[in-house]
């Protein structure tokens, strides 16, 4: 190789090792590669070599650039990995840190937020009345989401989900943002056989924003599916949970007759209220809370379940309209604000909630 190409190969490689950060190796891959760097000034010269050099020299240039471009890659892919760790070294957290004095309230190191007390009492209610909880991916395939739940294609309800798409995995199916927490149950219906008596509380997402919707909330499902389940076991059920939920034992409750698709028949279930006042219990009014329903044959199918021999009931309701109701918070938005001052008003010393027992009053 000749002097002048074998002295761009030597002083590159010192550059490069020389290049302390990935802002130095640009600079030398510039010097060297770009549009006005040293090897690209060679390969432009090579037309005037004397045409008995060309040939020779060419390939040797192209050997070089070959090397050089190599050299470079292999001096980047060093400078990231030690970026990598210079930061994960940097930003190591110490779980093990008690937490900061300030953030202490009443001798407390924290609280717990409402949103999560209220799926805890749920799971309380629920699970003194033998239900499991079950959970699932955020992200799911358009499937689970719609497709098992009888939510077909250019199904006008899937207009009414504001739903966020996530690209699809390369060749895989379309996939969402779950909208509901109903998918969870569809995927414990394909993995279990009956009986199944769960609910699935959890994060669900809608492209809706304003001041009573957020794009991302959350949902409490119910789902029993056993041999003789009745529209009277869904009522039985919902009432006892709402009265201990709310904690009122009398409280009134209101079945209506609605719409879902993944139910047949399906029912809005009302709670007695006063408007004025907000009490829940007292009053003339009503409140909506849950939706619910016989889950439709085709769901049953769909999911692996034999609608001739199995039958059960369903139900959703929104997590943070009920937290709201129980402690009288008007505004939705802080919710997710994080703000210290509306955790302290509003936020729960720790432990498990009450459970039925507790909670039933009567
Ligand atoms: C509402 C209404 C509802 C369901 C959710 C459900 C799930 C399966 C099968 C059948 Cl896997 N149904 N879920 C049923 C009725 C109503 O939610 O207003 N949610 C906030």
């Amino acid at each position: 190789m000749s002097d002048d190409l074998e002295a761009l190969r030597t002083e590159t490689a010192a550059a490069l090792a020389a290049a302390p950060d990935l802002r130095a190796w640009d600079a030398v891959r510039v010097g060297v590669l770009g549009k006005s760097g040293r090897l690209t000034a060679l390969l432009k010269d090579l037309g005037r070599a004397p045409a008995e050099e060309r040939r020779a020299r060419g390939a040797a240039l192209n050997v070089l650039k070959d090397a050089l471009a190599a050299a470079i890659e292999a001096r980047r892919a060093e400078l990231e990995a030690a970026a990598l760790a210079a930061r994960l070294a940097a930003e190591r957290l110490d779980v093990s840190l008690p937490p900061r004095p300030e953030a202490a309230v009443a001798g407390h190191p924290g609280l717990v937020h409402p949103i999560s007390r209220t799926m805890d009492e749920m799971a309380a209610i629920f699970g003194a009345m033998g239900f499991a909880v079950a959970e699932g991916p955020d992200v799911e395939s358009d499937w689970f989401n719609f497709g098992a739940l009888n939510i077909p294609a250019h199904h006008p309800a899937r207009a009414d989900h504001d739903t966020f798409y996530v690209p699809p995995i390369a060749g895989g199916p379309p996939r969402v943002l779950r909208t509901h927490t109903s998918p969870v149950q569809a995927r414990v219906m394909l993995g279990q056989p009956p009986p199944i008596r769960i609910i699935a509380p959890g994060r669900t997402y809608r492209a809706d924003h304003d001041a009573t919707h957020s794009p991302m909330f959350h949902q409490c499902e119910g789902l029993v599916i056993d041999r003789d389940i009745t529209l009277g076991h869904l009522k039985g059920c919902l009432i006892d949970f709402l009265r201990a939920f709310f904690g009122v034992p009398n409280l009134p409750v209101r079945f209506r007759a609605s719409y879902f698709p993944f139910t047949e028949p399906s029912m809005e279930v009302d709670i007695g209220w006063d408007r004025r006042s907000g009490e829940i219990g007292g009053g003339a009014d009503w409140l909506e809370i849950l939706g619910s329903g016989m889950v439709h044959p085709r769901v049953l199918a769909n999911c692996g379940i034999d609608p001739r021999e199995w039958q059960g009931f369903a139900f959703g309701m929104g997590v943070e309209r009920v937290t709201m109701l129980k402690h009288g918070i008007p505004d939705l938005r802080p919710f997710y604000d994080s703000d210290i001052r509306w955790l302290r008003q509003y936020g729960f010393v720790g432990g498990a909630p009450a459970s039925l027992h507790e909670g039933f009053g009567g």
